[in-house]
């Protein structure tokens, strides 16, 4: 590490909270599939920002309808009606088949409005008794940071010393509809939230038939099947949406990072009338929920999934990523798997070395990719990586855990 990239990082870790451990590595561009350091060294981003960048960094049609918006009418609030909103919330719904829209910010904050819209069609409209709504979660989930959301979590990281906890939820192990059969017996169960395919837990890709399986169980026992596609949705595993791979619809549909492409924060809460309708003047809110901005800026990025058959790359891109990482003969590749672009290498720690030494000889070479829970590398690049380039980074991963064997 140079003695400027040292002074960067020391500078950032005197006046900001440490609640990272970033790679060593001090980024200031981006375009397309590239990021670069303030050195000028070049890399190939296989994290895309946890998958918010699908579209690319710095996609001009994105950039283009931020700056186009933002110097005509950034915020209004709700308050009052903004014409910005009013398109997006007619294309969204159109988009991905749903009555209504819900916009929200941070995808943290679209779990947390599924969860209260769960809560209150569990008291309206089934009947649960008054504070009783129970939501059905699933081990090793991630579904944000906030407080209810780390209440649902069993990440000792994310959840340790902030309780009180939120109640009313119940943890079943993902990938399990027996689990879930069981659970949904009790009538004050309101609602099954589940990532289609679990990120953070590492790409644990569940069995065919999972997400299909349990939502049948829900709508028998008359309980709302809540789909977080935060990371996994807007293309990312081959399908514009996980649950499409099962041809199967949410109750509600929580959407945030790639909805806007890596360029300003958008999420939102899809639903059809019968749930959506709950939610009544007062009852929630966000002062840039909705903002024209927003607005603007997730239509031109959605355009974008659509109009570069994003989906259907990430899909053909992922399996030879799959076949050929496959393919590498070296005992620190465990296990290799994933959905489209939405892939996960499993590091055995050889001769001393492990996953994090993989990234950090990884960015030696040109390409960006980082561990969770220590020994995962969780690879996502933008969906608009070309072959030939994909190819190219398939031969620095080789390399690079082949220099340790
Ligand atoms: C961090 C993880 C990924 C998400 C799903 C909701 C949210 C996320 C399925 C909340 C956010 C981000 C958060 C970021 C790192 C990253 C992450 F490692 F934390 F879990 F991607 F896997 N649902 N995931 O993945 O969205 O509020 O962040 O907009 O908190 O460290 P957000």
């Amino acid at each position: 590490m140079s003695d400027i990239t040292r002074q960067k990082i020391e500078r950032e870790l005197k006046c900001s909270a440490h609640n990272y451990h970033p790679l060593p590595v001090v980024l200031s561009k981006g375009s397309g599939v590239f990021v670069w350091d303030i050195e000028g060294k070049k890399y190939f981003d296989f994290l895309s920002a946890y998958s918010a960048v699908n579209q690319g960094h710095c996609h001009p049609q994105i950039v283009k309808a931020l700056t186009q918006q933002a110097s005509t009418l950034g915020l209004t609030s709700r308050a009052f009606h903004n014409d910005s909103f009013i398109e997006f919330s007619n294309y969204v719904t159109s988009y991905f088949g749903f009555d209504k829209v819900l916009p929200m910010n941070t995808g943290a904050e679209a779990v947390e409005t599924a969860l209260k819209i769960a809560r209150k069609w569990g008291y309206e409209k089934k009947g649960i008794q008054n504070n009783q709504a129970k939501i059905i979660v699933c081990g090793n989930n991630f579904h944000g940071r906030t407080i209810s959301i780390i209440s649902a979590s069993n990440d000792s990281d994310a959840r340790g010393n902030f309780g009180p906890y939120t109640p009313g939820i119940e943890s079943i192990n993902y990938n399990d509809v027996e689990a879930l059969r069981k659970a949904v017996k009790d009538h004050n169960v309101a609602a099954f939230i589940v990532e289609p395919i679990q990120g953070e837990a590492g790409v644990f890709v569940p069995s065919d038939g999972y997400l299909s399986e349990s939502k049948q169980i829900c709508r028998d026992s008359n309980v709302l099947f809540i789909a977080d596609e935060v990371q996994t949705g807007i293309g990312r595993t081959g399908k514009l949406l996980a649950c499409d791979h099962e041809n199967i619809k949410p109750d509600i549909l929580i959407l945030g990072k790639a909805i806007s492409g890596g360029v300003y924060p958008v999420s939102c809460v899809l639903a059809n009338n019968e749930v959506m309708d709950v939610i009544t003047p007062g009852t929630h809110g966000s002062t840039y929920g909705g903002n024209p901005t927003a607005c603007a800026v997730a239509t031109a990025a959605l355009e974008v999934v659509k109009n570069e058959k994003l989906s259907d790359k990430a899909e053909e891109l992922g399996e030879i990523f799959r076949s050929e990482v496959k393919k590498i003969n070296s005992n620190m590749i465990s296990e290799v798997r994933g959905k489209g672009l939405l892939n996960a290498v499993v590091i055995r720690p050889h001769k001393g070395k492990e996953a994090w030494d993989v990234c950090l000889k990884m960015a030696d070479k040109g390409l960006l990719a980082k561990p969770t829970h220590g020994d995962i590398i969780r690879f996502a690049p933008p969906l608009i990586i070309t072959k030939s380039q994909l190819e190219k980074c398939i031969d620095i991963i080789k390399e690079s855990i082949m220099s340790f064997s």
